[in-house]
């Protein structure tokens, strides 16, 4: 092709010139924020004294970025779309905050960020200063719904963003190193769950800049035709751009989103005018373009752009190097900031209106503010759903299935506004919350078959065997304005550890930032729990994503552990009505005893934590607090207080239930904590407490560090024992067991010294029978098997 037909196109001269500034603009303001504390228009020779002293940020992936921004800005302009952005590689955190500072939005929401000298030497000397902006994608980030720090998750937000967005359209910029990561390569699988009717468009470029910090790119070095089987198996239609000379790649970039979004609009009316249901082939773009485009060619002799030498800054020795100062300032005068900015420095207007406007602008999507568009979800009442209680511990019940009823009905009551989905990693039945599925249907745009059951393209169900796909999706569609709720085995929960991570930070941040509004919590159920593993064994026994947890802000964690179906309806019923938390629910799905009615449930969620009077004998005064946390340890510390009646009839028994596990740390550390005082009269000082927690029980001493009568607290928990084995086994084994806490109590209460003897032999005899029967029979002694609360 020769060079003038090459810069042919659909754009005119005038628009291509305009688009290249506005770039050049934009690049501009990304190498300036990397460098300079001041002469940010450069109106005098650079000096040392213009420069920062700690070079830090990412250069590379910056101008292809860019470049979609631009791109992205016509056709939201031509087109009127509705379009968010996603960057994938959060390092390119200088351009998007460029960009949102030329379109106005930056301004809008910092208004010390002038559109002004004054106002760039601030967005200069911000960027990754001390407390002042973070160099990757950021809650301070207009325009951004996510960390862009760790990588991975930028197509799966995507998708939960474009869920029930019909109107939107999501850009999302993959890194080719970032496409290496285990949620990437899973993510593309989205478009099997994204229904052209219903859901908004996702849109891939898989920017192929060929490195990532000092490696080349799989894909990057793969046949191009392979890559584009590649993307054509994942089901996509992929396109392709690639080259260097700008002007010819701003006409070919525009001619291929033309192409790519007549494309989606051709997808969409299919479906919603003409009643297609055929999984369509959503456009992608792989677009290779040089890393750290436009930067330095050389610097000291090696190649920069176009190689992971570009990666971070492309130089740094500046003090060091007198050629480096002035390689700096040929680059940044490269881009000819003179013609870009007027006498006062401010964007030059026929430059500056090229952006699109308001709401439309993509730093001021509400989509990516979603508190802004949260409607509350409704909720209808919990306690039409209760267990009904006919005497303490009568009834058995699969607590779970009572929540999942609940969910069924939020579903429902929701229905019209859509904005409620439940997400599982093929576990919603599995974990007995089978009853959301039938009306809501689950999600599924692949191809089906008879054998089937309840798949549907408006499914607000979403099943896929990925937790990275379930929490990222959920975060996409929470992080737009919309609510969730995503249940998972306790032990594999354990595969978003670091995800979670990120949403908290988010959370964390966005609290302090006045214009980011509050968004719906993440709510987790964990179910299929360490005690239970009837079916699995000792690879599914894990509770330490509470331990996870724990480590987060407290403004931004809650832990809850139901003991039975009527205070799991109360906990999440409060879940689901709260807004910018990470609520945990650890709940067992087999059937189980049921201890509360829905009133008393309602009140013992409610504090938190309290004394069960109706399981206790202590009259104000106990000898020793039989304390428990979780279902299954619950129903051992009550079988454990039913033995010490008969083995010290005298012996007084306080038996206190926890619910809400941040209730145990001090006020001062957590909002949901117990004053002092409160705790004093429950925990009295110098009164042992036997404690059976769900959990690893370092999680409780950890909690409870600060609090008075500390030493005197015995934790059982969970120690890493396990296997395939009877339920109750697998509470001997890590000493949870009924006669284990009932000797613990024994033996800490020190007036029944003289009885520790014969409760050890005691203990070794119950033992040696279970052991005995559990081997011989493959199942527990029925006494213990059929054990109920005695009723007085
Ligand atoms: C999960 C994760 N692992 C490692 C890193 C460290 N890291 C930061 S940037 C980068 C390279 C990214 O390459 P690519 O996705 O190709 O982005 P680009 O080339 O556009 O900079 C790496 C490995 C990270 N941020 N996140
Ligand atoms: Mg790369």
């Amino acid at each position: 092709m020769s060079e003038a037909a090459s810069k042919q196109g659909p754009l005119s001269p005038e628009q291509l010139a305009k688009m290249n500034a506005y770039w050049r603009a934009a690049n501009y303001l990304s190498v300036g924020q990397i460098y300079l504390k001041d002469n940010p228009l450069m109106e005098r020779p650079l000096t040392l004294d213009d420069v920062k002293p700690r070079l830090l940020g990412h250069w590379g992936t910056t101008p292809g970025l860019n470049f979609l921004y631009v791109h992205w800005n016509r056709l939201i302009r031509e087109r009127d779309l509705n379009m968010l952005y996603i960057i994938g590689p959060g390092h390119g955190g200088p351009g998007l905050v460029a960009n949102t500072y030329l379109e106005g939005s930056y301004t809008e929401v910092y208004p010390h960020i002038e559109q002004n000298r004054d106002g760039i030497k601030r967005l200069f000397r911000q960027f990754s200063w001390p407390y002042g902006i973070p160099s990757h994608v950021a809650p301070e980030t207009p325009g951004s719904i996510h960390e862009g720090g760790e990588l991975g998750y930028s197509l799966v937000h995507a998708y939960g963003a474009a869920f029930d967005n019909p109107n939107l359209i999501v850009a999302c910029v993959v890194g080719d190193g970032e496409a290496e990561t285990g949620p990437l390569a899973t993510s593309w699988h989205g478009n099997k769950f994204l229904n052209p009717a219903t859901d908004g468009a996702v849109l891939p470029i898989l920017h192929l800049n060929g490195y990532k910090i000092a490696n080349p790119t799989v894909l990057a070095r793969i046949p191009h035709a392979e890559l584009e089987s590649l993307m054509r198996g994942y089901g996509y239609e992929p396109f392709t751009l690639e080259g260097d000379d700008p002007e010819t790649m701003h006409q070919q970039a525009a001619a291929v989103f033309d192409k790519m979004l007549d494309r989606i609009a051709a997808i969409q009316k299919a479906a919603r005018e003409e009643g297609s249901t055929e999984r369509p082939a959503w456009p992608m773009l792989i677009m290779r373009t040089p890393k750290g485009w436009t930067g330095p060619k050389f610097v000291d002799g090696k190649p920069v752009e176009g190689t992971w030498r570009a990666h971070q800054v492309p130089f740094s020795e500046i003090r060091e190097k007198p050629d480096h100062l002035r390689l700096l300032e040929e680059w940044m005068r490269s881009y000819k900031p003179e013609e870009l900015f007027d006498e006062k420095g401010a964007f030059r207007a026929e430059f500056a209106d090229i952006a699109p406007k308001g709401r439309r602008r993509m730093g001021m999507n509400a989509h990516a503010n979603g508190g802004l568009l949260l409607q509350p979800l409704k909720v209808p009442n919990f306690r039409e759903f209760a267990v009904k209680i006919e005497g303490r511990g009568q009834v058995d019940a699969e607590s779970t299935r009572y929540l999942g009823r609940l969910l069924n009905a939020v579903m429902n009551a929701n229905k019209e506004q859509k904005n409620f989905r439940v997400f599982g990693p093929d576990e919603t039945a599995s974990n007995r919350l089978g009853d959301v599925i039938p009306d809501a249907g689950k999600a599924w745009m692949a191809e089906t078959l008879p054998v089937d059951e309840n798949l549907s393209e408006t499914g607000r169900v979403m099943e896929i065997l990925s937790e990275h796909m379930c929490q990222g999706w959920l975060e996409g569609y929470l992080l737009t304005g919309r609510h969730g709720f995503f249940s998972c085995y306790e032990a594999f929960i354990h595969i978003i550890d670091s995800m979670v991570n990120q949403h908290a930070k988010w959370l964390k941040v966005t609290r302090t930032i006045p214009w980011r509004k509050p968004i719906a919590s993440l709510n987790y159920l964990l179910s299929s729990l360490v005690w239970r593993q009837d079916h699995n064994g000792f690879s599914h026994q894990d509770p330490g994503f509470i331990d996870h947890l724990l480590n987060k802000k407290a403004d931004v964690v809650r832990i809850y552990l139901p003991p039975d179906a009527n205070t799991l309806l109360s906990v999440a019923d409060h879940c689901l009505r709260s807004k910018h938390y990470i609520n945990l629910i650890v709940a067992g799905k087999q059937p189980a005893p049921q201890w509360l009615s829905i009133d008393e449930a309602v009140a013992h969620c409610t504090t938190g934590l309290g004394v069960w009077k109706w399981a206790s004998n202590d009259e104000g005064s106990p000898d020793v607090v039989m304390a428990c946390c979780g279902d299954v340890p619950t129903m051992e510390a009550l079988a454990a207080v039913v033995l010490l009646r008969t083995l010290a009839p005298d012996l007084k028994v306080r038996v206190v239930n926890v619910v809400d596990l941040m209730a145990l740390e001090p006020s001062s550390e957590h909002p949901h904590g117990l004053a002092d005082e409160e705790y004093d009269q429950i925990f009295p000082a110098k009164t042992p407490v036997v404690f059976a927690f769900h959990g690893y029980p370092a999680v409780i001493h950890r909690l409870t560090y600060r609090r008075h009568n500390h030493d005197n607290l015995h934790v059982r928990g969970y120690k890493e024992e396990g296997t395939t084995t009877t339920p109750f086994d697998m509470c001997v084994l890590n000493n949870i067991d009924r006669f284990q806490l009932a000797l613990d109590a024994i033996k800490r209460v020190p007036r029944l010294a003289a009885q520790a003897d014969a409760a050890e032999q005691w203990y070794s005899e119950s033992i040696q029978r279970h052991k005995l029967y559990v081997a011989e029979n493959g199942d527990d002694l029925p006494e213990i098997r059929d054990w109920r609360w005695p009723q007085s």
